[in-house]
């Protein structure tokens, strides 16, 4: 490495400082008796690499491999002169005929460049070959019908993830029996791991399912459209916005929230709203009150835990208050969490929900266009 010894420098107050010296000339001795007893491929055979004991001092317990011997040993030749293979990807040395831009053109491509070229090797089975496996799954081939796969086309194998609070060894058959009892078949466990002795066992299990999906029939809810960056900015600067935001009712959890509201995590304060955090296990009276004190554009609400549908019962809450209070027209209320849908916080009367994965740009996006929509 050039300049290596501008970057490292030998400690010379410490052991290697000292050892040093003897070191190299130790590293010295050890080559030239490489050179003596046949150089370095005997070296090897000899057992020098790589020894514990500090030369000369030898353990016997250096790694050695047999010149003569080993997979691959005299099957390795030098390439003659004219060596050339019609190949698309080569390495080393070929010997392309000046007429080709590429060797491969010598054969009119290869079978990466022309696929019509690959040629099935008929096992000569007449009820097992590739043939008959390709017309097995040949509904999969360009249709709307889909089967998970991992190995080859449409062959079912799915991988689930199971935790347990058993041993490792009944965790494994526990394992097999849940993925049977799921529908699988060929059910196998590929992976365990006992999390700690007092809680169980981690598995991965591996198994087919026997079904297809028509992917025509998915209802798949369109994807909004969410605004650059560049455009978000620039609205809120000619126009600039301000939010009220807390955890509501008992949850302590929050960090997604802060997430969404954070410019350190690519939060809405990112893009010019400003914000006012009232902290976790907000009453949402007082964040209905703190909202109308400020005059504030949008309420954020989030809600984490769902026991006894507490976060319905909260977005209900919220939404009835400040319809009673006369601020509904006016303020924009967009809730999130863990189990939070855009579906059920619309139903419970909100503009808008926010679950898991959603970004700060997201609710930034929607808020923008919210505030279009009502004109504010
Ligand atoms: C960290 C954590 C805690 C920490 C919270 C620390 C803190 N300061 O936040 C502590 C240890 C305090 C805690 C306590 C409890 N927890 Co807890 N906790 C978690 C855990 C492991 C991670 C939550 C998290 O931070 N996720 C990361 C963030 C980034 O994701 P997120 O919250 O989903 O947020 C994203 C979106 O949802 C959305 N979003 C969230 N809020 C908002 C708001 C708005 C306005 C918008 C637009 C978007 C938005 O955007 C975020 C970014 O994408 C989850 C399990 C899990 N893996 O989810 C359990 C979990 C949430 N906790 C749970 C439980 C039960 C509890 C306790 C009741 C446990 C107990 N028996 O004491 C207590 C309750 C305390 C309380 N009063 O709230 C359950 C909730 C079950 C349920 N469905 O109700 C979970 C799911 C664990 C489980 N599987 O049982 N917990």
């Amino acid at each position: 490495m050039d300049g290596f010894r501008e970057m490292v420098k030998i400690d010379r107050e410490g052991p290697l400082g000292k050892d040093v010296r003897e070191l190299k000339e130790r590293a010295i001795l050890f080559m030239e008796e490489i050179l003596e007893v046949g150089g370095y491929f005997k070296a090897v055979e000899d057992g020098f690499f790589v020894d514990s004991g500090e030369y000369p001092e030898r353990n016997g317990d250096g790694i050695a491999r047999q010149i003569e011997g080993g997979i691959g040993y005299g099957f390795v030749y030098e390439r003659d002169e004219d060596y050339f293979a019609p190949v698309s990807v080569h390495y080393g040395y070929n010997n392309i005929p000046k007429e080709f831009k590429k060797a491969s053109e010598a054969i009119g491509g290869d079978t990466f460049e022309d696929r019509s070229k690959i040629q099935y090797i008929d096992e000569l089975d007449e009820n097992d070959n590739v043939n008959v496996r390709l017309k097995e799954v040949a509904k999969y081939y360009d249709t709307n019908l889909v089967k998970p796969e991992v190995e080859w086309r449409a062959d079912g194998t799915v991988l689930l993830s199971i935790f347990l609070p058993l041993d490792e060894r009944t965790a494994e058959f526990a394992a097999i029996k849940c993925g049977e009892k799921m529908g699988l078949e060929d059910v196998t466990v590929v992976h365990k791991q006992v999390m700690h002795p007092s809680e169980g066992t981690y598995c991965e299990v591996k198994g087919k399912v026997n079904f297809d999906i028509n992917i025509d029939e998915l209802v798949i809810p369109e994807k909004p459209e969410v605004m650059s960056e560049a455009e978000i900015r620039e609205e809120i600067q000619d126009k600039p916005m301000f939010v009220v935001a807390a955890t509501v009712g008992e949850d302590e959890h929050s960090v997604g929230l802060k997430e969404t509201l954070d410019i350190k995590h690519g939060g809405i304060e990112g893009f010019g709203i400003k914000y006012e955090y009232l902290g976790t296990s907000c009453p949402v009276e007082k964040l209905v009150d703190a909202a109308i004190e400020t005059n504030a554009d949008a309420i954020l609400l989030s809600t984490i835990i769902t026991h006894d549908d507490v976060h319905i019962k909260n977005m209900k809450k919220i939404n009835d208050l400040c319809i009673e209070k006369g601020i509904r027209d006016k303020v924009m209320i967009v809730c999130g969490g863990t189990q939070v849908t855009n579906e059920t916080a619309v139903d419970a009367g909100l503009d808008a929900g926010f679950g898991r994965g959603s970004h700060g740009i997201d609710v930034a996006s929607f808020l923008v266009k919210r505030r279009r929509e009502m004109n504010k």
